[in-house]
């Protein structure tokens, strides 16, 4: 069975991540979304919150959707997965993918990592933009999925 991890923030999920999850479905028989937990980071979103809007997003039995803490190659040496699956949009992504890929593989040799190019609408788009255009106002429907969208408004608007 081939299996790969899409390891993320997903603070929020986007759709653009969700563009990368729906082709790779093309690809492999699951894919696990997996959302990172970072105990020095304040997402703007809870771990629990962050895999709701996947699930919500991603009824697809082949779409499994966990979250770990610390190294990613240990979970996935965890979940006996040897593929690592990220979105590239522009140039400016490559060289931080291009590092996380490299120390990934040296820490772990045998863990490759797949690239996905963004779908072509959605190739400006990134959770953190989608957080500041949410925080002023503006609109982001269309770029999140409903449940996103719908939890941006709340948020941003106590
Ligand atoms: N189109 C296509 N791809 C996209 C889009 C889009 N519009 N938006 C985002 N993506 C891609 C990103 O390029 C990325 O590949 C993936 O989707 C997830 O994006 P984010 O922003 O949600 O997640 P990141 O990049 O913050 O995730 C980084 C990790 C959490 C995976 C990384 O920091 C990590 O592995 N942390 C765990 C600790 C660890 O192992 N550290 C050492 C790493 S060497």
């Amino acid at each position: 069975m081939r299996i790969a991890i899409y390891p993320g923030s997903f603070d929020p999920l986007t759709n653009g991540h969700l563009s990368i999850i729906h082709r790779a479905l093309q690809m492999f028989d699951r894919v696990i979304v997996a959302v990172a937990v970072n105990p020095k980071k304040t997402p703007l979103f809870s771990e629990e919150e962050r895999k709701a809007f996947i699930r919500e997003a991603c009824p697809d039995p082949r779409v499994e959707v966990d979250a770990f803490h610390g190294l990613l190659v240990e979970y996935a040496k965890s979940r006996q997965v040897n593929v690592l699956l990220r979105g590239l949009r522009a140039v400016s992504d490559f060289e931080y993918e291009f590092q996380l890929a490299n120390m990934n593989r040296k820490l772990a040799p045998g863990v490759e990592t797949v690239f996905m190019m963004t779908g072509e609408d959605y190739f400006y788009v990134s959770s953190n933009l989608v957080r500041e255009v949410a925080l002023f106002g503006g609109d982001v429907e269309g770029l999140v999925p409903p449940g996103v969208f719908q939890a941006l408004r709340a948020r941003y608007a106590k």
